[in-house]
């Protein structure tokens, strides 16, 4: 392993660690039981004074040195974990998750910048990396996942399956304004009925904002930075646009991600879209956040496989939902809308689909 695969296990570990949280609301984190009477924000505070730990640490092995044995810095392995949980109790939920972003960065620029040599066979800087930082997360990760299944109660955020999040009515309070910002984007960039590679005209209408944008025509499905109706590039995406999609991935354990592409599609009563797979993006390892507007309609979630059959989930006004990590894959399609009028939005259900697409 060199150090380039040392770094994507450590990101597939910890990217596993912050799904296993992903969608819990503050007091959620707060709630004693997960590993004993840890809560999720001990766990996480756990583990970032470890990943201290090797950031102080790490470079002494670097230079040659020999750190101090835990024994004689902290008096044992059990009191050490013991005088981190007394140390942070009353540390606040936002300082914690701030200092495990902040240390983790801290930790992957130090790995990134050591000599190659420290990663060449069993090294004792690669058996103090890892006894210290990805070797046990995967045991919280685990600890955190089971202690969910066994039916916790969360208001606002729910988990549809492994790394699907469903924000009930998050983007509402904000629906004026993105309405707004959808005006802009049309004016440049109008809605039009694309053509699929088979020949047919999709019942949905589209447009897209950002850097990239989603088109289907004659010759097949790709990302384009130029809007093909236009020959311009796509519209900017409003802030308010990019803001939501930030929070909401935050809200699902998705810190970093930063969407390039906006697809907008609007859909009248009658329209409707069939089962497929999101797989023209670059990169899985992004989620994609999806934001549903005006009139409700019914979402189909299936699986891995086309044949598997879906779970329906009505979502309506306002309902954002993530998908990331196992669910990223899965195939999904909305079902015919029934005829209705949304106050704010018409005879229209609006859906803004965030991607990392480039
Ligand atoms: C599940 N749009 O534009 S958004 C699409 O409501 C699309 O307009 C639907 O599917 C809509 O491609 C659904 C929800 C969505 C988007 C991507 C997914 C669900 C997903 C990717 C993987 C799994
Ligand atoms: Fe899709």
């Amino acid at each position: 392993m060199n150090k380039r695969q040392l770094l994507t296990r450590i990101d597939q570990a910890w990217q596993a660690l912050q799904q296993s949280y992903a969608g819990l609301s503050d007091p959620e984190l707060m709630e004693p039981g997960v590993t004993a009477a840890w809560s999720v924000r001990d766990i996480i505070a756990h583990v970032t004074w470890w990943e201290e730990e090797a950031l102080t640490y790490l470079p002494v092995v670097m230079a040659g040195g020999t750190p101090p044995r835990y024994s004689v810095t902290h008096g044992g392995i059990d009191a050490f974990n013991a005088g981190m949980t007394e140390q942070r109790v009353h540390s606040p939920l936002a300082e914690v998750l701030r200092q495990r972003d902040d240390v983790h960065r801290r930790l992957v620029a130090l790995i990134e910048s050591a000599p190659d040599e420290h990663f060449v066979g069993e090294t004792r800087f690669r058996r103090r990396l890892r006894l210290e930082t990805y070797g046990h997360y995967a045991k919280h990760t685990q600890a955190i996942r089971r202690w969910r299944e066994q039916g916790v109660h969360r208001a606002g955020a729910e988990q549809l399956t492994e790394g699907a999040i469903l924000l009930r009515g998050f983007a509402a309070p904000g629906g004026m304004v993105l309405l707004g910002g959808l005006r802009e984007v049309v004016t440049r960039a109008p809605f039009r009925h694309m053509v699929t590679p088979g020949g047919f005209r999709m019942s949905v209408a589209m447009t897209n904002c950002g850097a990239l944008g989603w088109v289907t025509d004659r010759t097949g499905y790709r990302y384009d930075p130029l809007d093909p109706e236009t020959g311009e590039p796509w519209p900017p995406m409003p802030e308010s646009f990019f803001g939501l999609a930030l929070d909401a991935a935050g809200q699902a354990g998705f810190g970093g991600f930063v969407p390039d592409a906006c697809l907008i599609n609007r859909y009248e009563p009658g329209a409707k879209l069939s089962l497929h797979q999101d797989k023209d993006e670059a990169d899985f390892g992004a989620p994609i956040v999806s934001v549903s507007l005006g009139i409700p309609a019914v979402f189909l979630f299936g699986g891995l496989n086309r044949t598997d059959k879906p779970i329906r989930v009505a979502l309506t006004h306002g309902d954002v939902v993530v998908w990331g990590g196992p669910a990223r894959l899965r195939y999904h399609g909305v079902m015919p809308l029934k005829e209705a009028e949304h106050d704010l939005v018409g005879r229209y259900r609006i859906n803004l689909t965030f991607r990392k697409a480039g």
